[in-house]
């Protein structure tokens, strides 16, 4: 039998070794860490969950004279952006995650006490990952970034139920609240919870947020409004504080964005 009609070229493009060599964490790690050497190292620790050098990393680099807020963003979180980017890629799974986040959160916790406070709030915000969603590493980087940027921030925590975000609500008066939701069978609280606010009058709006919901989603409901990444969050808050209600934000939502 003749092999004339066979596609080597296809077969061997399968085996490409050079293309599976710039699938390792360190090639993809060389394109995207931050230039800034301490920076990097920052982000490295986070990338590689090296959970134990975090802590003498970091306060290395603050010493250094790196801001705690540029640490946390372009280091840190940055690292952690990397690491989302290997798992999407099948480079990385499920136990670098949860390390990397260890890491990452570690870090922060450590350079969150290094900004300057004292200042006067700016508002206050209810943040949580909704009912039966167990998901709340994103919303952990946002609370960190609306804490930073001056709010203060009820971190309500995880899988906690409608009924339970209402009340909170009604107890601490914020002016914004978002609903982390990661899964496709969670999403639908965030409906609910504005449902309960308006049926009780209060019309502060709803964030919807997290990998599970996209904007066509936050925004089909009233109250709701979006944010896709954790660093638009306080522009969006700045927002309702210099008096947008939730469908201004819509309206102007990729002004308020743009860059970000
Ligand atoms: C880590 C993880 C877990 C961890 C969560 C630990 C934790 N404390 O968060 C654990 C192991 C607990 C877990 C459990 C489960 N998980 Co899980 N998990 C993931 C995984 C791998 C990563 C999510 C993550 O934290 N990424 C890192 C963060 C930084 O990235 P990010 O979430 O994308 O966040 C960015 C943006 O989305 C946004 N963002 C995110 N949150 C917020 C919040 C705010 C306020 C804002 C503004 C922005 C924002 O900003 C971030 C960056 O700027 C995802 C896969 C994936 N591709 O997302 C699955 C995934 C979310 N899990 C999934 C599932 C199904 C489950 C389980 C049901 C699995 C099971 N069969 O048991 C269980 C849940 C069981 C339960 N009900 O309790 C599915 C959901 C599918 C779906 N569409 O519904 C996913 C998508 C995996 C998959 N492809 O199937 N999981």
């Amino acid at each position: 039998m003749s092999n004339a009609k066979v596609d080597y070229g296809a077969i061997l493009r399968r085996y490409d070794a050079e293309l599976e060599n710039v699938s390792t964490p360190e090639a993809i790690a060389a394109k995207m860490l931050p230039s800034d050497p301490h920076l990097k190292e920052v982000a490295s620790t986070v990338l590689y969950m090296k959970i134990r050098d975090v802590g003498p990393v970091v306060m290395k680099a603050l010493k250094e004279g790196i801001e705690p807020l540029e640490l946390i963003n372009n280091g840190l979180v940055a690292g952690m952006e990397i690491v989302s980017d290997l798992y999407a890629q099948h480079v990385y799974y499920l136990p670098e995650i949860m390390m990397a986040a260890k890491t990452m959160e570690i870090g922060i916790s450590i350079a969150e006490k290094q900004i300057p406070g004292g200042r006067k709030t700016k508002g206050k915000v209810i943040m949580h990952a909704v009912e039966g969603d167990p998901h709340d590493i994103g919303k952990n980087i946002a609370a960190v970034m609306m804490r930073s940027s001056g709010f203060t921030v009820v971190d309500l925590g995880k899988d906690i139920a409608v009924d339970d975000v209402v009340a909170a609500v009604k107890k601490e008066v914020p002016f914004m609240i978002s609903g982390t939701a990661l899964m496709t069978t969670t999403m639908t609280a965030c409906v609910s919870i504005a449902e309960k606010l308006q049926a009780a009058k209060i019309n502060i709006p709803v964030m919807a947020a997290g990998g599970a919901v996209n904007r066509d989603f936050a925004e089909s409901f009233d109250l709701g409004i979006y944010s896709k990444k954790a660093p638009q969050t306080p522009a969006i808050a700045d927002k309702i504080l210099a008096g947008y209600d939730w469908k201004k934000i819509r309206e102007n939502w990729d002004d308020i964005v743009e860059g970000i």
